[in-house]
């Protein structure tokens, strides 16, 4: 909103003003960039996992996992943020490190997180005493309000993408947390976890728990289905890749009993994109965090292009242009706000003609 109709710098008006001011009140005529015309509050970013691979085997050197830190974890702070360690205006990501013998001990808190694995393998996340092993390429949920601890039996450390709702509860000012009592929880490392072996099979679903299924008025609940195997992803993105003929293909993880997104506040999702072969450009309402799993490439950002490897991590912004061109045959994981705005009716997509570029970030 721009306008001067009503300016004026007479004494009087400049009384008026400090005293509104002095009342806590502020005129909406001297706001300025309050209702832009689009989105324009971040610009893209893009991290490195030179740098975050290095910085969390640093931490892991130097800095222990006690009952009081919980977590080594290192988050995206994005430098349009103030400071914030927050990747976007809704979404925390991160890198968590956990060493081999270690343990992150339970809590629970009313921001959902995820698990996306980038590398090692062995790791035992409890999720209410559900037994989720981690191995690279799976994607683990711990939904909201769910107690959970990370356990590594094995020599070699691990590290894993971490996507959480933090920002967004934070500002919703709906964060509660609890930890965990200091005796450890035991398990049995299993076959599947039990919300596997209830929901793991494609297309079948336990008649005796979901005899309500097709009531279920719950928009608010998570995904019944805890971990999602890379051997399944893979799979479903080379048939779809083959079936279509087309040079790319992206699959949403979703809850098989009722399709919706993996949780009320999270979208994930993991886009296949062949060698040689460029996106359509879009425009989508909400941000994301794009995580390279596999391959190398570029996306274009309302014409800046940013260059990938593997483990690089890319922030898109709100109502950004944004195509992808792989090198190599690349995986890229998506993590977005998308199911906050479509439950809020603030959704919106658009295709463009395909971008210019226009600078070479990277
Ligand atoms: O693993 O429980 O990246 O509680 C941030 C907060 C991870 C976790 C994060 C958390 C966790
Ligand atoms: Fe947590």
């Amino acid at each position: 909103m721009a306008t001067t109709r009503f300016h004026d710098e007479s004494a009087d008006v400049d009384g008026l003003y400090a005293d509104m001011a002095a009342a806590d009140l502020q005129p909406l005529w001297t706001q300025s960039g309050l209702l832009p015309s689009a989105p324009n509050g971040l610009t893209p970013h893009i991290w490195r996992w030179k740098t975050l691979r290095d910085l969390a085997e640093r931490s892991g050197d130097l800095v222990g996992i006690d009952r009081g830190g919980d977590r080594r974890v290192i988050s995206l702070s994005h430098p349009d943020l103030g400071g914030q360690p927050f990747a976007t205006h809704t979404l925390w990501g991160a890198v968590q490190f956990l060493r081999g013998g270690e343990l992150a001990p339970a809590h629970r808190h009313t921001p959902a997180a995820l698990r996306f694995v980038l590398e090692g393998s062995g790791v035992w996340t409890l999720v209410d005493g559900d037994p989720l092993h981690m191995a690279p390429g799976d994607l683990v949920l711990t939904p909201s309000w769910t107690w959970h601890e990370h356990h590594n039996p094995g020599t070699e450390p691990m590290i894993w993408f971490d996507g959480l709702d933090v920002p967004l509860v934070r500002n919703l000012d709906a964060v509660f947390f609890e930890p965990g009592g200091e005796e450890l929880s035991p398990y049995e490392p299993v076959f599947a976890s039990r919300s596997e072996s209830l929901y793991g099979g494609t297309g079948l679903l336990p008649a005796s728990e979901e005899r309500a299924i097709s009531r279920d008025p719950a928009p608010g609940r998570p995904s019944r289905l805890l971990a999602y195997r890379w051997a399944a992803t893979d799979a479903t993105l080379s048939r779809l890749i083959e079936t279509t003929g087309r040079r790319a293909a992206s699959v949403r993880y979703s809850d098989p009993a009722t399709g919706r997104d993996i949780m009320p506040t999270l979208r994930a999702e993991l886009h296949r994109v062949l060698a040689g072969h460029r996106t359509p450009t879009t425009r989508t309402a909400g941000s994301g965090i794009w995580v390279v799993y596999r391959g190398s490439g570029a996306t274009v950002v309302d014409g800046r292009r940013f260059r990938w490897t593997p483990g690089d991590m890319l922030v898109t912004p709100s109502w950004a242009a944004v195509d992808h061109e792989a090198t190599d045959d690349a995986d890229l994981f998506l993590l977005s706000d998308g199911p906050v705005l479509e439950a809020l009716g603030l959704a919106r997509t658009r295709e463009l003609p395909r971008q210019d570029v226009r600078e070479d970030v990277a």
